[in-house]
């Protein structure tokens, strides 16, 4: 299996999240980028390249203009504008407000441009984000050359983003891009199955009313778990659409038996959709210690994780979305790429 990774990913160091109503460090840290990385040396799962620079038009494939702008301006517009920490959202377009105005001041913009508050904007955000979601392409025009797997250490992760929002430590859909990429090179399906903890709220907005991309997610049910308003079972897709989204929630507590139980049906329609290419946003805050997430997936667990998805025999690409039990992260991803190699 090839694997890609950039040290770019690490250029973004925040030094807070809101969690639990207080600042913390992120979980979603550029440690985690390393030890993937060691992990999967470790186990010899594959050469490791860096990508080259696919540039914006991809991105652009995906998301909104003005949204790429406002992140690539941020971080220096809030700093020019006299801010103490960093950015972090505190006012939103919400339901009793209007939408339609985006404000000039950048407290107003990065309000109208956030889906949560726990992601704060700092230096080095969006030239982490360009190099996570080039190691995306990388690693799915690899797969579309060769037909080999391959495996992107996507970081930030990507799935919370939407057309036109950050947030869940997400600023580009890095499955999303490499999606429209295979779609762009010819492919005429594919299907992202999203195995984070998390709904993929953001890959499913995208995609809603479209057939060429099959979304299939399990998380956590939204009502019990972030990002609460997207990700429920009567979600299904519309116009062309309709159909080819499949939400999986599943209750706080969810172990191995009940997880696999929805994946194979997952798996199923999968194979029941005539796809060309499979996209795995694998997150593995499935995990049983994992400190923000609820379900209870043991380590050994995801070997089997990657054994089932390898029986799809479709041309495979795993991009890195969430897992936060940062000390069992490598072993937990190397895992699943371990298992469906073996097959
Ligand atoms: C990519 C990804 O996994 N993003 C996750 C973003 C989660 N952000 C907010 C999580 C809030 C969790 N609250 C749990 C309360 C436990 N005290
Ligand atoms: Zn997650």
């Amino acid at each position: 299996m090839r694997l890609y990774h950039s040290e770019t990913t690490k250029s973004r160091r925040a030094r807070t999240e809101l969690h639990d109503g207080a600042l913390v460090t992120p979980f979603e840290c550029p440690e985690r980028v390393d030890l993937v990385l060691a992990a999967l040396r470790e186990r010899g799962l594959g050469e490791v390249q860096a990508p080259r620079a696919f540039g914006l038009d991809p991105v652009l494939a995906i998301h909104d203009r003005g949204y790429v702008e406002f992140l690539s301006r941020c971080w220096d517009d809030w700093v020019a504008a006299g801010m103490v920490g960093e950015a972090i959202p505190n006012v939103w377009p919400a339901r009793t407000m209007r939408g339609d105005r985006i404000p000039d001041h950048v407290e107003g913009r990065l309000g109208y441009y956030a889906l949560a508050a726990e992601t704060s904007i700092c230096a080095g955000t969006f030239e982490a984000a360009m190099a996570s979601k080039d190691v995306a392409l990388a690693a799915v025009d690899h797969v579309l050359a060769s037909g080999e797997p391959a495996f992107g250490l996507c970081r930030p992760p990507g799935h919370h983003a939407a057309t036109d929002q950050f947030g869940g430590y997400c600023f580009f859909n890095n499955a999303a891009i490499a999606a429209q990429w295979a779609l762009d090179a010819g492919r005429i399906r594919v299907a992202i199955l999203d195995v984070d903890f998390h709904h993929g709220n953001g890959t499913q907005q995208i995609f809603y009313a479209r057939d060429d991309v099959l979304f299939l997610s399990l998380h956590g049910d939204p009502r019990h778990c972030f990002p609460y308003f997207l990700g429920h079972a009567d979600e299904h897709g519309e116009e062309a659409g309709e159909g080819f989204t499949v939400n999986y929630p599943l209750p706080p507590g969810t172990g191995y038996e009940a997880w696999g139980e929805a994946l194979e049906d997952a798996l199923a329609r999968i194979r029941a959709a005539d796809c060309e290419l499979l996209v795995v946003s694998l997150g593995v805050d499935t995990f049983e210690g994992d400190p923000i997430s609820a379900f209870t997936l043991a380590s050994g667990d995801f070997l089997d994780v990657g054994r089932r998805l390898a029986s799809l025999s479709l041309p495979t690409v795993f991009l890195l979305e969430g897992g936060y039990a940062v000390a069992e992260i490598g072993a937990n991803v190397a895992n699943v790429l371990e298992g469906f190699g073996r097959v």
